[in-house]
């Protein structure tokens, strides 16, 4: 008894659990504090502007630099990402951190761009993911979800004993990057703050020591706990906001449908912390994502996030998502979205760049100049404009004032602003803002107010080079101060100078760009440059160890090294075309390749730059078919498949009859499962009645001896949240006269496609224990006892993920994968029966180096009702197509499950519900530039 207990304080002791052995606390690299203004790192106030990434949507570790660079290159200093629990572990205790899992890897590339993490290990995340991040095995774990219930701690513990160490060890206090740990999501109704508490105690046992948030939306009266105060309470809570709601479809007409942006503070000692900004939206009403993209376009980002900056004060954002990615597999919620999760974002999902991704530059490369200033500010009375809303804020040390000046309206708006001693014109289009500064430290400048809003400044080679811009054809109006007159150059463009009481007074329209040398007068030199907001987009900034540069005329600039003498550059080029460097070098390299410059007289570099090369895409031919199915004939052996004999399960929902056939309670958590029921006919079987819960988009469809009776669409269980939907999906099968015998055998087939776990945002349980598969089973007329096995995915694939394939006979067989033989094939036809045909042909690619290729594969069009394409590329599943999935026609094919230059294997599984048209689909380009993260 004694000696085991010395054994065991000496276990405890070496394990460094003891007071002994427990090592001496390592003095942080940095330091994280905050205070009711800003969050700070070594003392230093820092505006957070963060965008949202999901790695598990990018199933290609090498292209999260090109997105995380992407980010970098807009001015976004910060990435936020949600960490997926059911992506990383397919199994109780089994958990992957490997390949596209390897989220070490994701961190550590975002230290090397630069950009902090706010990291958001759940465990329940939501963000549309299958469970809201929840694995499908959790269903079977006892204990209500998100609660402090034993089961569920216990799994959720084992979780953050994986996922928070990783987190930790690349902290800001550690010399990495992580600046901001979020527990939760939106854990608002249904709260537990024992459990609350208890993420954030396990957190900092396992070594978490940055700031500890969580997110809230979005209407605080149906909050049961804000987290501020009490028990759970976290450090900083943060607020999402999605002032646009989601209904994309009338992206024309809705203007602010869920609220006028941040204006509250959820407490008084801590930043203002918007924790998801809407900056995209999911296509609830199949619209398409270029309608969410506009729902959530150019005027909602000018207006919105800049309304926040002087409504709230706040310091810390994070924009949702500034890439949305791909639900490959099965990683999809269903009821929300589809395989895209392109989320109308800034940056495609083919990783392309928007226009909106040129407003979020200009905000970006503003607050990153103005950080010094607006990271310390109280609201103060503001210049007044007639017709228009003006607000402001000021700096109390330095004096720097922000103005907000909006038009809520829509139709345009000229004015008067009246700024101190000034009365300057304004002209705004309808639902368009700008923030304006006076009284701010331009550089070595002083600039006492300006009508054109700041892109930049930046001091390079002694001199300091200024962007302001504004709208097309607006006046302008800047107003800076010297001790004398100071020598003006306009070197391009339409710019007046006036000179009076120390006031250097610029007037002029913007248009294109213009150019003003200012010399003298006190201070040192300024190259003024004033231009229309999209010459202003054409601007790239990056810091190098000699100072910023800035760069004109490339599709992106993803990072400036000084070397002696040279400035080297990484950059994308999407068209041969000229080159402007502001650099205080002589010479500048472009993806290591010398560039010929001559001297402007800007003092800028000017020189030429390729654009990408020509991309020749085979066409997809020589397709073989093969019928499937072999589960649907009487005679198959299903011997080795589960018996589905259960006769109780965790789910609220109470099976309609017995036994229990939900798919997750045999192990059975993604894609396709099948069943088969036995029997001995008596003759007399009328009908069978078939239901299945399957997710939104889900149908089944069964087959009685081999014969295809028909399908249905899978059912969606009523829920607290969605009363009226149809509950649970029904189908009723007539028995054909004269197929089953009296006393002879008879077996049913079904197929279920299971879409995905529903997520538990009302952290009721409700939702996320709702059963996938049959939830009832009747052969009417007759009471012979039915047997049933149940089949779903054979093995988790090792490399992909159990989220990558269901329980398809292909699927179980190997079809999908790329090796597979299938010579044997016949070639395909043009038709598919009723049942499984899967498609498969490969191509062989060659795309040219150093420049980087998005491709997509191309359906025709919308697809035959009753028809689903399930798309296997080398064997990751990167697209399902079919109209009742969803609007989407073309499906990402990234590099890295596509190789780029190899040989790629495409496997289709045709799901039809009658006899249908094959569709098959073309390559296509979605965009080309030169450069990209392996060739620049
Ligand atoms: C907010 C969630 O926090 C996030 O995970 C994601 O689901 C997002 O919504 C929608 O894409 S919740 C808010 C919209 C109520």
């Amino acid at each position: 008894m004694k000696v085991g207990r010395i054994l065991l304080v000496l276990a405890l002791a070496l394990a460094g659990g003891g007071p002994a052995g427990a090592p001496a606390a390592a003095e942080p690299v940095h330091r994280v504090s905050y205070d009711k203004h800003s969050l700070m790192v070594d003392g230093q106030r820092v505006l957070v502007q963060a965008a949202e990434f999901h790695y598990f949507r990018l199933p290609s570790p090498e292209l999260w630099r090109d997105i995380l660079e992407k980010e970098k290159a807009a001015g976004f200093n910060a990435v936020s990402v949600y960490f997926d629990w059911a992506f990383h572990s397919p199994a109780p205790g089994v958990y992957d951190f490997s390949g596209v899992r390897d989220v070490d890897r994701l961190l550590r590339t975002a230290e090397q761009v630069g950009l902090y993490v706010i990291a958001r290990p759940g465990p329940y995340i939501n963000a549309e993911t299958s469970g809201g991040g929840f694995p499908g095995w959790l269903k079977l774990v006892p204990g209500r979800a998100r609660s402090s219930a034993p089961g569920y701690t216990a799994a959720y513990r084992d979780w953050l004993g994986h996922i928070n160490p990783i987190i930790a060890r690349h902290q800001i206090t550690r010399g990495g990057s992580v600046l901001l740990y979020n527990v939760e999501n939106e854990y608002a109704v249904n709260t537990d703050a024992a459990y609350m508490q208890d993420l954030q105690d396990t957190a900092r046992g396992h070594g978490i020591d940055v700031p500890i948030t969580t997110n809230l939306c979005c209407d605080a009266a149906s909050w049961t706990s804000t987290w501020a105060s009490g028990p759970g309470a976290v450090q900083i809570p943060g607020v999402d906001d999605y002032p646009q709601s989601f209904d994309c479809g009338n992206a024309a007409t809705v203007w602010g449908a869920w609220g006028a942006g941040i204006t509250e503070r959820v407490r008084d000692d801590v930043p203002v912390f918007a924790a998801e900004y809407q900056a995209g939206a999911i296509d609830v009403n199949n619209a398409g994502y270029e309608a969410c993209r506009e729902l959530t376009g150019v005027a909602y980002t000018r207006y919105f996030p800049k309304s926040n900056l002087i409504t709230s004060g706040a310091t810390a954002f994070s924009h949702y998502m500034g890439f949305g990615g791909t639900n490959w597999g099965w990683l999809a919620q269903p009821n929300d979205v589809y395989t895209s999760y392109d989320y109308g974002a800034a940056i495609t999902e083919t990783r392309q760049l928007t226009a909106k991704y040129d407003e979020y530059k200009r905000q970006g490369y503003f607050l990153h100049a103005v950080a010094g200033s607006l990271t310390r500010t109280d609201p103060v009375a503001a210049p007044a404009a007639a017709g228009l809303e003006t607000l402001a804020r000021a700096n109390p040390d330095d004096g720097a004032q922000f103005v907000l000046v909006r038009n809520p309206g829509t139709a345009a708006v000229s004015s008067t602003l009246d700024w101190g001693p000034y009365a300057f014109p304004v002209t705004l289009a309808g639902h368009d803002a700008k923030v304006l500064v006076g009284g701010y430290a331009l550089g070595g400048q002083r600039l006492v107010a300006s009508t054109s809003e700041i892109l930049t400044h930046e001091t390079i080679g002694g001199r300091d080079v200024a962007v302001l811009h504004g709208n097309q054809d607006a006046p302008g109006a800047t107003v800076l101060r010297y001790s004398s007159r100071p020598r003006v150059t306009v070197l391009e463009g339409q710019v007046t100078t006036t000179f009076d009481a120390g006031h250097l007074r610029l007037d002029y329209t913007h248009t294109g760009l213009a150019r003003v040398l200012i010399d003298g007068g006190g201070r040192r030199p300024l190259l003024l440059l004033l231009g229309t907001s999209e010459a202003a987009a054409s601007f790239w900034r990056a810091d190098t160890a000699a100072g910023p540069v800035l760069v004109r005329g490339t599709a992106l600039l993803r990072s400036a090294t000084a070397r002696p003498g040279t400035l080297a550059l990484r950059a994308d080029t999407a068209a041969a075309g000229p080159v402007e460097v502001f650099t205080g070098g002589r010479a500048v390299t472009v993806n290591g390749e010398r560039v010929p410059t001559r001297r402007t007289p800007s003092g800028s570099l000017l020189g030429r730059l390729p654009g990408p090369r020509p991309v020749a895409l085979p066409a997809l031919t020589g397709w073989r078919q093969h019928a499937e199915a072999p589960e649907a004939a009487p005679g198959f052996d299903d011997s080795r498949w589960a018996l589905a004999d259960k006769t109780s399960s965790l789910s609220p929902f109470a099976p309609l009859t017995q036994p229990v056939l939900f798919s997750d309670e045999y192990g059975f958590h993604t894609g396709s499962v099948w069943y088969r029921g036995r029997f001995t006919a008596t003759g007399g079987e009328t009908s069978v009645s078939l239901n299945a819960i399957t997710g939104k988009r889900g149908n089944y469809l069964v087959w009685l001896n081999g014969r295809y009776l028909g399908s249905a669409a899978g059912g969606v269980q009523a829920d607290s949240d969605a009363p009226a939907n149809p509950s649970p999906g029904a189908g009723e099968f007539a028995v054909p006269a004269g197929l089953l015998k009296p006393g002879g055998p008879a077996v049913l087939s079904v197929l279920v496609q299971n879409m995905g776990h529903n997520d538990d945002w009302t952290a009721d349980d409700n939702r996320f224990r709702q059963p996938r598969g049959l939830v009832g089973a009747r052969v009417n007329g007759s009471a012979a006892p039915v047997t049933w096995r149940i089949q779903g995915t054979a093995a988790i694939d090792p490399v992909r993920g159990g989220l990558n394939n269901g329980g398809l006979y292909g699927e179980r067989a190997g079809w999908t994968s790329p090796g597979y033989a299938d010579r044997n094939w016949p070639s395909a036809g043009t038709t598919v029966p009723a049942g499984v045909t899967w498609l498969r042909t490969a191509f062989q690619l060659d795309l040219p180096s150093g420049q980087d290729t998005s491709v997509v594969l191309r359906f025709a069009g919308p697809p035959p009702a009753g028809y689903r394409a399930v798309v296997y590329l080398n064997g990751w599943q990167l697209g399902q197509y079919g109209a009742e999935i969803g609007p989407q026609t073309d499906f990402v094919l990234p590099a890295g499950p596509l190789r780029q230059n190899g040989r790629n294997t495409l496997a289709i599984a045709v799901i039809a519900t009658s006899p249908s048209s094959v569709t098959t689909p073309t390559q296509a380009v979605a965009g080309r530039q030169r450069g990209g993260v392996q060739g620049s």
